[in-house]
């Protein structure tokens, strides 16, 4: 049964410190795909992308540039912007740090830190990695042969000795092993809960939260001496997106938050320090937070011989947007790391697509042009194989939905295509061209099956290909309302005798240009 719950969804806030690249566009597409997919089974979905603006790293970066950091900000932000409107991303809102809706929530959550006695202030001497804007244990570092220092993540660490407040996070260790332990599902993957779980487990110090040798942050309320941690108000942005502090705001029944969609080298920030903040402030703690894995380009032919294809908007344009989202969702475990290559992306949008789903609807619908009137075909009495391919594709939408619960997006791509596997199969065992003549009342049957068939995967794959397969919808007369998952199953069979426009290829096969 689909539920009626308010789905709120995130990705981490990008540093627009350079421009986009081929990790941002995956995360974006995949957390997209997670809110369309509520939202075609009937959820209200709130979801919200951004950028992280604040920081050192920022200010390092504007430094080199000679640029004001809000002109570094304001630059590749809107670069940020444009990438997700080219992926086709369907994000409700795209938040800003810098601007300021979140310095009055950051300083409201920070209010309310202080107010709980979770805030104190003492001089932080220690470790901290710029590129990560992290803080590093010493244990946690390492000096090696090139005589730097490194944290955990393989950045350089330096050493950072100044006046600072701190939030109590040693008094939370026991709150966090409970909440980890009431909630199974709080983290996820389960490597990245157990990671969590034990790095916890060995204790934990007071986390300092303001910086005072730059002012490039959100003031410290009361102390302006000092800018917050750019990680206190990173991630207070997931709820100044949905109205806080006005918890009488219109989005405010979005928190807390179905689903973090972030990457694995931030898990420690979203599954330790963010719900211990929240526990702090008295607000309730997201349900549950995803880490997906990292990308690593292992196709030395796709910068030698296609270009600068590393960068989200040049991908687009070689293989197609549908192409592109369909070859990372399916290609990439989601939670694991992945690889891509030209090699690999063309392979998928040949055989996946061009291929297997592509040539079934190009089969079909052109025997349906020319053969039964260009119209919904007539249904006569169904045969076993009729009837096991429509149940096969019946049960789609159960394991999609399972799967999709879990941000398995690969294990509903799986049994979708194998879907379209088993329809190619049917269709060429049931032969309709042989049938024209001898039996025309069966060939109509094997056609409207199949066309059945390719109307639940269309709609099933929409979230992952909103573009293609809704030219397919277009192609199968589907309307447009027709469209939601209400519709999946015996509820929205096509109905014969619905006119039907000319079938046109949806999936072209990628062919190698000659540059
Ligand atoms: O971490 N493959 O920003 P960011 C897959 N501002 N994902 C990748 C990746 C790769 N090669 N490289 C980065 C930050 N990512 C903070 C987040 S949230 C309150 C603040 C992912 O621009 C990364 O894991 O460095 C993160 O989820 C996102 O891209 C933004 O990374």
């Amino acid at each position: 049964m689909a539920s009626t719950e308010p789905f709120y969804i995130t990705t981490a806030i990008s540093y627009p410190n350079g421009v986009p690249h081929i990790g941002h566009a995956y995360e974006a597409i995949a957390t997209d795909a997670l809110a369309r997919f509520q939202r075609l089974d009937g959820r209200p979905v709130y979801f919200l992308t951004g950028t992280d603006e604040h920081g050192q790293k920022m200010l390092q970066t504007a430094r080199r540039e000679g640029l004001s950091t809000q002109a570094l900000a304001d630059r590749n932000s809107a670069r940020f912007q444009d990438m997700v409107a080219a992926l086709g991303c369907s994000n409700d809102d795209f938040i800003r740090t810098s601007q300021p809706r979140h310095h009055a929530a950051s300083q409201a959550i920070w209010q309310r830190m202080v107010e709980a006695g979770d805030i104190y202030k003492n001089v932080y001497a220690g470790w901290y990695s710029v590129r990560d804007e992290a803080y590093y244990a010493e244990d946690e570092t390492e000096v090696r042969p090139d005589g730097v220092r490194y944290g955990p993540q393989g950045t350089p660490v330096e050493w950072v000795e100044e006046e600072s407040y701190f939030f109590r996070l040693s008094e939370y260790q026991d709150r966090l092993l409970a909440l980890y332990e009431a909630n199974p599902d709080f983290i996820g993957p389960n490597e990245r809960r157990n990671e969590v779980v034990s790095f916890v487990k060995r204790g934990l110090k007071d986390l300092s939260v303001s910086r005072t040798t730059f002012d490039w942050g959100i003031p410290v309320p009361g102390d302006p001496k000092h800018v917050m941690y750019v990680w206190v108000d990173a991630l207070t942005n997931y709820i100044t997106g949905v109205g806080f502090p006005d918890e009488n705001a219109a989005l405010w029944p979005f928190w807390p938050a179905s689903v973090h969609i972030i990457g694995k080298d931030i898990v420690r920030f979203h599954a330790v320090y963010w719900p211990a903040f929240l526990m702090s402030a008295g607000l309730p703690v997201p349900k549950r937070v995803f880490a997906h894995g990292f990308l690593f380009n292992r196709g030395e032919k796709m910068s030698k011989s296609v270009g600068n294809v590393i960068d989200p908007f040049s991908l687009i344009e070689t293989y197609g947007l549908d192409q592109l989202r369909y070859f990372f969702l399916r290609e990439v475990p989601f939670g694991q790391d992945g690889n891509y290559s030209h090699e690999a992306i063309v392979n998928r949008i040949n055989a996946d697509l061009a291929n297997d789903l592509g040539n079934l609807a190009q089969r079909s619908l052109s025997m349906i042009a020319k053969n039964a009137g260009a119209a919904v075909p007539a249904l006569g009495a169904l045969s076993d194989n009729d009837q096991a391919i429509l149940a096969e594709a019946d049960g789609l939408y159960e394991i999609a939905r399972a799967a999709f619960g879990r941000q398995e997006i690969h294990v509903a791509l799986s049994a979708i295509w194998a879907c379209v596997a088993n329809a190619n199969r049917y269709f060429a065992g049931e032969a309709p061209w042989g049938l024209k003549k001898t039996d025309p009342a069966r060939m109509e049957t094997v056609l409207y099956v199949t066309a059945e068939v390719i109307r639940q995967i269309a709609v099933l794959a929409q979230p992952v290909m909103p573009g293609a397969a809704n030219r397919l919808l277009d192609q199968l007369g589907v309307a447009a309302e027709a469209r939601s998952f209400a519709a999946l199953g015996a509820a929205g069979r096509l109905v014969p005798g619905t006119a039907l426009p000319a079938p046109q290829g949806v999936f072209p096969r990628h062919v190698e240009s000659e540059a």
